[in-house]
């Protein structure tokens, strides 16, 4: 019989490469849906015929007991949560009710519809993924950051984050229960919400290209990040599940850009200067800014086998590519088609 895997998350950028991944390993995939009309269900229209959807919201315990007694999981990826860095330090009690307190009730679901007593043994038979982040490093302790590395989490998120991975970690350590935390570093992909820097990026060049915008307005260019395609790191997700004991992984390329480089190789694929439309607005600089990550995955890539397969460079010329393509459908055809989902 073919396993069966719960997605918290699935109307998000990896929720729909993960649920792909997933029908095409074989598992019936079931979504985790909130709301009474989620605006963003279209973003997975073209998996709705293969994945099933149930109701239900990390801010609420009973919603999740149903869906995990319903659908009867054997893997659970926990990717739902407010993931927009910025947001958090304007609505800090939601984002830590979500990413943070999120986590522990998926986690007592899980325990509950196990029945799970706390023997430290005999975790049972449901194995949990949380989606942890590099934004945990924060303040980095040392580079590159690996699985060891000490958090000083400089947003809310990253707090919120730190405490779903160490909650996760100590139902693992408390219920004998297989669950992991992949902390993965940023990945992006023609899918990645519009008000993250790569995608404000790629949309941006793709607009002014056409015609339809004259400027782009960013914060902090100096910031670095290591920069990765979310369809590698969801294959690294699945494959922490597949092991014979839980631990948890660095995700990463290992390889550090800035966000001017960035805009460089955005704008010089198609032929433009950014220094002619870029400029820096102050009020998009962080309060406290993480300003270096990368990753050291090298314990990923040995125990999992996993690589990236994408460049930087590839990835944000593909990421123009697509949003050039239904930036142009909009100019001709109107709002009505939106095409990068
Ligand atoms: P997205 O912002 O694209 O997706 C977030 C998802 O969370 C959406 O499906 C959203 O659903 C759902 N969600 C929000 N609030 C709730 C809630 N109260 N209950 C249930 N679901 C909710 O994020 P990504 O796909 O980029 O990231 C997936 C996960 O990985 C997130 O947890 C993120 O923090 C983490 N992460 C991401 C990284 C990246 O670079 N992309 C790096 C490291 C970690 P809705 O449609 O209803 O709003
Ligand atoms: P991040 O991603 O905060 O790292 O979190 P984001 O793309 O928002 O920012 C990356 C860096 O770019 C700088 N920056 C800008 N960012 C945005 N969004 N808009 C701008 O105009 C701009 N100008 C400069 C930022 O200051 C920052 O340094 C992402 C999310 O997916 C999290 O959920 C995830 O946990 C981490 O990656 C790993």
């Amino acid at each position: 019989m073919s396993r069966r895997a719960l997605i918290t998350g699935i109307t998000g950028q990896d929720g729909s490469y993960l649920a792909e991944h997933l029908l095409a390993q074989g598992y019936q995939v079931w979504g985790l849906i909130r709301g009474q009309a989620n605006p963003h269900k279209m973003r997975i229209s073209q998996l709705v015929s293969e994945v099933s959807l149930v109701n239900g919201d990390l801010m609420d315990q009973g919603s999740l007991v149903s869906a995990v007694d319903l659908v009867q999981p054997d893997e659970v990826y926990n990717l739902g949560a407010i993931s927009f860095v910025p947001l958090s330090w304007q609505q800090a009690e939601l984002v830590s009710e979500i990413n943070g307190m999120g986590t522990l009730r998926m986690l007592e679901a899980i325990r509950m519809v196990s029945g799970l007593n706390g023997s430290g043994t005999g975790g049972g038979r449901i194995r949990f993924y949380q989606a942890s982040s590099s934004e945990m490093f924060g303040k980095v302790a040392e580079a590159p950051q690996r699985e060891t590395t000490a958090f000083h989490p400089r947003s809310p998120y990253g707090v919120a984050k730190a405490y779903g991975h160490f909650i996760t970690r100590n139902y693992r350590e408390s219920f004998g229960m297989y669950g992991v935390s992949g902390i993965l570093f940023n990945h992006e992909s023609p899918r990645r919400g519009a008000e993250f820097v790569t995608r404000k990026i790629s949309l941006a060049v793709a607009r002014i290209k056409l015609g339809m915008q004259d400027k782009l307005a960013l914060g902090n260019l100096d910031a670095v990040r290591d920069w990765g395609f979310a369809g590698d790191y969801v294959r690294a997700m699945h494959l922490m599940l597949q092991q014979d004991e839980p631990d948890d992984y660095v995700i990463g390329t290992g390889t550090m850009h800035s966000v001017r480089d960035a805009v460089r190789i955005a704008f010089e694929s198609v032929d433009l200067d950014w220094q002619d439309y870029v400029h820096v607005d102050p009020s998009l600089v962080r309060p406290a800014e993480v300003e270096t990550l990368c990753a050291d995955s090298s314990q990923a890539r040995a125990a999992l086998g996993w690589k990236p397969t994408v460049g930087f460079e590839e990835l944000m010329v593909m990421m123009v590519e697509a949003d050039l393509r239904s930036a142009s459908q909009q100019r001709d055809y109107g709002d009505l088609l939106t095409a990068s989902w």
